[in-house]
């Protein structure tokens, strides 16, 4: 967990708590366990204070750049690692165990307290936003890329039966009146297959590589490409159609329309022919690691897994083993969910 419900947490731990020394001790094991290692307090404590003061000054006044400054780097989860650091600085020096002051115990205190509503605010101001249904499948491909890369996010439920796609505010997000929509900071995206390749490039460092394994090889990146145009032009279209009528369509109360589900297997079947060909060769579609060629075909395929479309996925052994590795993943579970 990171940002803005760790945070939170803690404030009502020390909001509730009357025996501080104990409280303290609690937020630092909470965060001595979430980061794994501690450097402790090697800060000095008084430059600690006031950066943590100066940040919170900033944030307070929606000066973002002037937080930056203090902390260094651009809007981003680096940013915030960066304030979580120095927050389990502060924990460390107000261990009990520690030789500090009263004074500087309590001017720490203030810092950290005034520092974690101020960052509150800051995670609500620069987080990663998707504008999206946890139903639809292109919104669920966002959803996973984040889950993959143990992303903090908010999803912003935009309710498609109202119509409030086809309307302002959602409209200035996506002119085309499409979920999902997404934003991280100051940038403002859509067309899931974009938003999943930004989130792949921008948080590389983070969770799960979802590029291809030598990510300077620029004809291993255009085998991934061919792989995301496969599925967006060839399985998607027809995918998704077979996903409406057995699947959607029956959500709304309409009926499923046989004759094209048979048009549409037919088509899906020529796909998996493809896909099973290089399949047998390569563990994966873009190769011999997990992409996000593969992550684009999770949500549709994980809705005809539960109709007889199933068929076509197990007839074919290599396909067959891909859906089961690829649907497994964790992330995967958690879009489920
Ligand atoms: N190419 C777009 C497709 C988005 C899309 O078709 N979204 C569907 C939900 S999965 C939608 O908004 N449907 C409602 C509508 O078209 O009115 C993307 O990948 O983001």
């Amino acid at each position: 967990m990171r940002g803005a419900h760790a945070i939170t947490g803690l404030y009502g731990i020390l909001a509730d708590i009357q025996d501080l020394a104990s409280a303290f001790e609690c937020i630092s094991f909470v965060w001595i366990s979430r980061l794994g290692n501690v450097e402790a307090a090697l800060l000095p404590k008084q430059d600690l204070v006031y950066k943590l003061s100066k940040v919170g000054q900033a944030i307070e006044n929606n000066d973002l750049e002037a937080a930056c400054l203090v902390l260094g780097k651009g809007i981003d989860t680096g940013w915030v690692k960066t304030v979580n650091l120095a927050f389990t600085k502060v924990f460390c020096l107000l261990l009990p165990t520690h030789n500090v002051n009263k004074n500087d115990r309590e001017s720490s205190k203030l810092a950290f307290v005034s520092s974690a509503s101020a960052f509150e605010k800051w995670t609500s101001l620069t987080g990663i936003k998707v504008f999206g249904h946890a139903a639809s499948t292109a919104t669920r491909r966002v959803l996973l890329t984040l889950h993959e890369k143990n992303l903090d996010f908010e999803l912003v439920h935009v309710e498609l039966k109202d119509g409030e796609h086809k309307k302002e505010p959602f409209l200035s997000r996506n002119p085309f009146g499409k979920v999902p929509a997404f934003e991280d900071g100051d940038l403002k995206l859509f067309e899931s297959r974009a938003i999943t390749q930004y989130i792949a490039h921008r948080y590389e460092e983070e969770g799960t590589n979802l590029l291809p394994a030598d990510s300077k090889n620029i004809s291993h990146y255009a085998i991934m490409a061919i792989g995301m145009e496969v599925e967006a032009h060839h399985f998607d279209p027809v995918a998704s159609k077979l996903a409406w009528e057995q699947v959607f369509k029956l959500f709304y109360g309409m009926t499923t329309d046989q004759a094209v589900v048979e048009e549409e297997e037919a088509k899906l079947a020529t796909v998996l022919d493809v896909y099973e060909a290089r399949l047998k060769e390569f563990k994966y579609l873009a190769g011999e690691t997990f992409t996000l060629t593969d992550l684009h075909h999770i949500p549709v395929i994980q809705y005809l897994l539960g109709t007889p479309t199933k068929k076509l996925f197990d007839e074919r052994p290599h396909v067959s083993e891909w859906v089961a590795e690829i649907t497994n993943r964790p992330a995967s579970q958690k879009i489920l969910q």
